[in-house]
């Protein structure tokens, strides 16, 4: 369980003030007739004190309100260029940002929820008690800011007045930290008031990067208070440490719709997107994969995209499966963006028109930035995440020194991508979702798409993801299991979390169940009897996978039920494939979809192995656990270890034509 405002307010007690008097005379004392004239249009308690608080802790030498206007969001980028945390490149309205060499992804090692004595969080997170998370930041964050301008935005986690939507509070002294804010979020200052009432709550966010040198980052902490829904972060730059209306509120949001919002909410690392499918029909998919593993790629394959790291879900009146995305731009991996795989991302990232933030890529002695696997000839020199860069340079151990870090990304809006459906993403009523899809990095096990039978079966494929490691996460290493794609986001025990997803699935007040799907591209050609960890198709066919999904959503094709759930036929999927100009050999079909039983069983066996090992796991995990297990093993004593689809197929007609 969870309770809110338990125990001290951290910042509260820090910062030392306690009413809204207090409050006034400090901003009057630090605020210029600007800003404080700004802050006047606020008149939310909570708000006020948080901000003063925060003021009153970090002692910035002026304080700047960000409120969303063209002229504020002008003055943050020009602060941002003449403060040095952004240069200027080449293309007009773009900037490239480095964060430090050792600073390059998610510090997990540094990374704490603070909790209230006997309150259990997830058992793959480190927590902090309340008392320990106070001294460490009254040690660290008082003063802060000094000699530093704070920057205060106002911001909506979705569109305003959504169901879903939750505003939130960026305290910050980077400027580059504001600036991604004002691309990735939506500005709410002018109601901000209202929107706080109908929500219920906000979330505050506090950081400052402090001096910013290599020798302050083992101090460097992120903390989440689960009970006050505030974070603090100090000593780091990359965003997904910093920029906690990210990562940090997304925490938040899944808390409340774990605890407080059961069969009404879900707070998922899913993008959002749609499928123009026959007679023009649009419908929209939502879908988790790990941080690294493609999410934003095939986010963008839809023809009407909406968002590519993260959807609030919600049960409407109707009975239908709604969603937002808390975003209005992305933050995106930008390694192996190119014009075949990623054409409006591209058209974005190389045109003039756009404002896009680099961080971590080359930029070459023309100023224009460069990243591995961008499809174009590369410079052989220029200035990366590590200082000066040259083909060949090596670091201290010997490794050759990547052209770009592997997790460098990009900050664009969404409106800047063709495809983008900004109506659709506008809308307060969300887009209704009728597949869900899970995908993680699986190179030898899972087939790459298969629709559970019903909703716990698809919690189950959602509960069993696996990813190799990937860039996002500093010193991250081997295979991992990334429940729903969002363990590094879920604060509580899992069991907490799994529950809902079954409660929410299951629930009565869902009348239009959406279809849930596993995928994989990432299964290779050594994994089905080939050579090679190249992999067994390409990226683009996850338009097919996706198309097939689709047409299954509206009854429209056939699938042959297996025990883990229905595969596509490939007459089908030849068609798919054709439609889309591309030869799809049965050959290839026959290796992408037959059953290496061995691999799947051991699958099971490792996730229930971890599942046993925590406390109050709903006990339908383990029986559709059990249930496919037994499928699998009957078919596994008739055909072998290797079972072909057309031995599927066979075992499917003799089960049905038992039954009947
Ligand atoms: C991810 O790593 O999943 C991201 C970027 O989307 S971060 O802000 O680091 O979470
Ligand atoms: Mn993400």
């Amino acid at each position: 369980m969870l309770e809110l405002k338990k125990g001290m307010d951290i910042l509260a007690e820090v910062g030392g003030i306690g009413s809204l008097d207090e409050a006034r005379k400090l901003l009057e004392a630090k605020c210029d007739r600007e800003n404080l004239a700004k802050l006047d249009k606020i008149t939310n308690e909570e708000a006020l004190l948080k901000i003063a608080n925060a003021i009153s802790m970090m002692d910035p030498d002026a304080v700047f309100v960000n409120t969303g206007s063209e002229e504020d969001l002008l003055r943050v980028r020009i602060m941002s260029l003449a403060k040095g945390e952004e240069h200027p490149v080449a293309m007009r309205d773009h900037t490239i940002h480095f964060d430090l060499p050792q600073e390059q992804a998610r510090i997990i090692d540094r990374t704490f929820y603070i909790v209230n004595p006997g309150e259990e969080t997830s058992v793959l997170a480190l927590s902090i008690s309340r008392d320990e998370a106070y001294e460490y930041i009254k040690t660290y964050m008082t003063g802060i800011a000094r000699g530093k301008t704070l920057l205060v935005g106002f911001f909506s986690r979705g569109p305003i007045g959504a169901p879903a939507a939750i505003p939130a509070l960026e305290i910050t002294t980077s400027t580059y930290v504001m600036h991604s804010a004002n691309i990735l979020y939506r500005h709410v200052y002018d109601q901000f008031d209202k929107e706080v009432q109908r929500a219920g709550l906000f979330f505050t966010n506090v950081h400052s990067e402090g001096p910013n040198r290599p020798e302050d980052l083992p101090n460097a902490r992120v903390f989440m208070d689960r009970s006050w829904l505030t974070t603090y972060s100090m000593f780091c730059t990359y965003a997904g440490n910093t920029l906690l209306l990210k990562k940090g509120n997304h925490r938040f949001a899944v808390d409340l719709a774990t605890y407080y919002q059961r069969e009404e909410r879900l707070s998922e690392h899913m993008f959002i997107t749609g499928l123009r499918g026959p007679g023009g029909r649009v419908t929209y998919f939502a879908g988790a994969a790990p941080s690294g593993c493609g999410k934003t790629t095939t986010a963008m394959t839809g023809t009407d995209f909406i968002g590519d790291d993260l959807a609030q879900l919600w049960i409407a009146e109707d009975g239908t499966l709604r969603a937002i995305n808390p975003e209005k731009g992305i933050f995106g991996i930008v390694r192996d963006v190119n014009r075949e795989s990623d054409p409006y991302l591209m058209k974005a990232l190389r045109e003039e028109g756009a404002e896009v933030i680099w961080t971590n890529v080359l930029i070459d002695v023309h100023g224009v930035p460069y990243w591995v696997g961008n499809g174009e000839e590369l410079p052989k020199r220029g200035v990366n995440f590590q200082g000066e860069w040259w083909e060949g340079k090596t670091d201290e151990n010997g490794n050759p020194i990547p052209l770009s870090h592997p997790n460098s990304r990009c900050t664009v809006e969404c409106k800047e991508i063709g495809n983008y459906n900004e109506a659709a993403a506008e809308d307060p009523n969300g887009v209704q979702i009728k597949v869900i899809t899970y995908s993680g990095r699986d190179s030898d096990t899972m087939p790459p798409v298969w629709v559970a039978k019903d909703p716990d079966h698809g919690v189950v494929i959602g509960a069993s993801i696996l990813s190799a490691a990937t860039a996002t996460e500093v010193g991250a290493k081997g295979v991992r299991r990334q429940p729903w794609a969002n363990e590094p986001f879920i604060p509580g025990p899992l069991a907490d979390y799994m529950d809902a997803q079954f409660a929410f699935f299951n629930s009565d007040k869902l009348k239009h169940k959406p279809l849930m799907a596993g995928l994989n591209y990432f299964l290779t050609h050594e994994a089905r009897g080939g050579e090679g960890k190249g992999l067994l198709g390409e990226k683009r066919d996850v338009k097919v996978w996706l198309r097939w999904l689709e047409l299954r959503a509206h009854g429209e094709v056939d699938a042959i039920e297996t025990p883990i759930g229905y595969i596509p036929r490939y007459e089908d999927l030849r068609r798919l494939f054709d439609e889309i100009g591309k030869e799809y050999p049965k050959e290839l079909y026959d290796k992408q979809f037959a059953f290496y039983v061995d691999n799947i069983l051991a699958r099971i066996e490792l996730q229930e192995e971890a599942y046993r090992k925590e406390k109050n796991i709903p006990p339908r995990l383990f029986e559709i656990y059990a249930e496919q297990r037994k499928g699998l093993q009957a078919l596994k004593a008739k055909y072998g270890s290797i079972v072909s689809v057309e031995q599927l197929i066979e075992a499917a007609e003799q089960a049905s034509s038992a039954e009947s």
